[in-house]
């Protein structure tokens, strides 16, 4: 079939260029035993959060299950990730980390 207009014809690469790059939302899960102190301190250090402000997602993520932390692009949310797991680990505490994608 004839294509009288060109803007019709949109190439896979000319997509993948015009399309904003994925998104993806680190989250923090709930477990039994990383203090809450801890997990305050995760957030101001990797996320910089304030005081205030990581307090009340640490208390999210403890009544809910889960919290977001913030939404990056992939290599920055896995490197936060890897941060966290890593600073957690380090401390002898099971803190989990996760990414997501960010549906839009
Ligand atoms: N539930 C933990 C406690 O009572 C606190 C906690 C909060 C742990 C958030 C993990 O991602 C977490 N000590």
């Amino acid at each position: 079939m004839a294509v009288s207009n060109c803007e019709e014809i949109t190439s896979e690469k000319q997509k993948s260029r015009l399309k904003p790059p994925p998104m993806y939302k680190v989250l923090l899960l709930n477990d039994d035993f990383t203090p809450m102190e801890f997990v305050v301190e995760v957030l101001q250090t990797f996320f910089f959060m304030s005081q205030e402000q990581a307090t009340e997602i640490m208390f999210e993520v403890h009544t809910d299950g889960s919290g977001v932390c913030g939404i990056y692009p992939g290599d920055i949310a896995m490197t936060k990730v890897k941060q966290v797991v890593k600073f957690a680990r380090e401390h002898q505490h099971p803190l989990r980390c996760v990414m997501e994608e960010e549906k839009i």
